[in-house]
């Protein structure tokens, strides 16, 4: 009979066990040690085969009812832990939905942008499209095919970066052309008027780059609107017209507008554009270096040389073209002292616009 006390001594011993299990994973070891293969009770039935005949209905009765008796403890306790466990990761993961959330700074278009974007409106009011082009350009449409003669200055490495190869020779495409970081945007209307016939009223936004040192006045990479006119009759008077208007619509109705004579290969003839200071309405002062005037844009009417070069008979047709640096011009309306605020990301600064 010291089978079955055995049995009775190891079902009080691991209803104990059972209670005082604290979790699920001490629970599970115990369940092994009672129950599991090589468990203490396993064992004991194993033993009941050795029993005789008499004796081994009792023993088995009370062997099944000891097994039972701790299976149901252990799956009471089971589900006792689980839930405790689960109400617990419910407590401690819950959200309190309550808090106040996290404030986000929203951001907003940079002063440049903007001010690209108000030149933009400003000639598609007038009719004009917006084009785009390669900011790699090739020497043909950012020099040659602008009426740039060979010794012109600006080709020098000094002034336009160049791109090398990997041994440092300038790159070149198709044997003839090098590569370079457009120090303008009329590479984008040379590439307009061979794609497509007159007429033509085109607007071209976009980045260039010059070798310049940053100073309070040039930025080695700055943004550029220019624009191009080519049509049956355009005159010098249709360009004047255009310019005083886009001036007024630009810094006011009220700014005096005037045109001085200038040069560049492109044009011809070429001016440059200036509108009376708002600050002094003309008298001088230091915003306008005592002049009355502050200079805004380079403007001319279309070389025929550079037509030659895109296949438009000049005697067809004639055209004018426009050039701006948007930051100036964000400078001159928004009294920004030095365009080196206008890439330095200086929230302080651009918050302000
Ligand atoms: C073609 C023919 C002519 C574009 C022009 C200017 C005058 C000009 C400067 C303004 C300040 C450059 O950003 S800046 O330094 N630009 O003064 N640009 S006429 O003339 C063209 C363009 C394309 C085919």
């Amino acid at each position: 009979m010291s089978l079955i006390e055995d049995l009775e001594r190891l079902e009080s011993e691991g209803l104990g066990a059972i209670a005082q299990a604290s979790d699920v994973t001490a629970l599970e070891t115990v369940r092994v040690a009672l129950l599991g293969k090589k468990g203490s009770v396993t064992s004991i039935l194993r033993g009941l085969g050795s029993l005789s005949a008499e004796e081994r209905p009792a023993a088995g009765k009370v062997s099944n009812a000891v097994r039972a008796t701790l299976e149901d403890a252990l799956a009471a306790r089971q589900s006792l832990l689980a839930a405790a466990e689960l109400e617990g990761r419910i407590a401690s993961e819950r959200t309190d939905v309550t808090l106040p959330g996290r404030r986000r700074a929203p951001g907003h278009e940079h002063l440049i942008e903007h001010v690209v974007r108000e030149i933009v409106q400003i000639f598609i009011g007038l009719g004009y499209r917006v084009a785009e082009g390669p900011e790699a350009e090739l020497d043909y449409y950012n020099f040659t095919a602008l009426n740039t003669p060979a010794d012109h200055p600006a080709r020098n490495a000094s002034d336009t970066f160049y791109i090398e190869d990997l041994s440092g020779e300038k790159a070149v495409v198709a044997g003839e052309s090098d590569v370079l970081l457009r120090t303008q945007t009329s590479p984008v209307q040379v590439r307009v008027m061979e794609a497509q016939k007159p007429p033509i009223y085109v607007l071209a936004p976009g980045r260039v780059y010059r070798r310049d040192v940053a100073d309070p006045s040039h930025l080695p990479q700055f943004t550029q609107v220019e624009g191009i006119v080519v049509d049956r009759g355009i005159t010098f008077g249709d360009l004047k017209g255009t310019l005083e208007h886009f001036c007024r619509e630009m810094f006011g109705a009220e700014r005096v507008v005037r045109l001085r004579p200038h040069f560049f290969p492109f044009t011809e003839p070429s001016a440059e554009v200036d509108v009376s200071c708002h600050v002094c309405a003309g008298a001088g002062c230091r915003m306008c270096k005592h002049s009355g005037w502050l200079e805004v844009l380079g403007c001319g009417m279309v070389d025929p040389n550079v037509f030659g070069y895109v296949g438009i008979d000049p005697e067809e047709y004639t055209g004018f073209a426009f050039g701006m640096g948007a930051e100036r011009i964000a400078a001159l309306k928004y009294g920004v002292p030095d365009l080196r605020y206008l890439i330095e990301s200086d929230m302080r600064f651009l918050r302000q616009f």
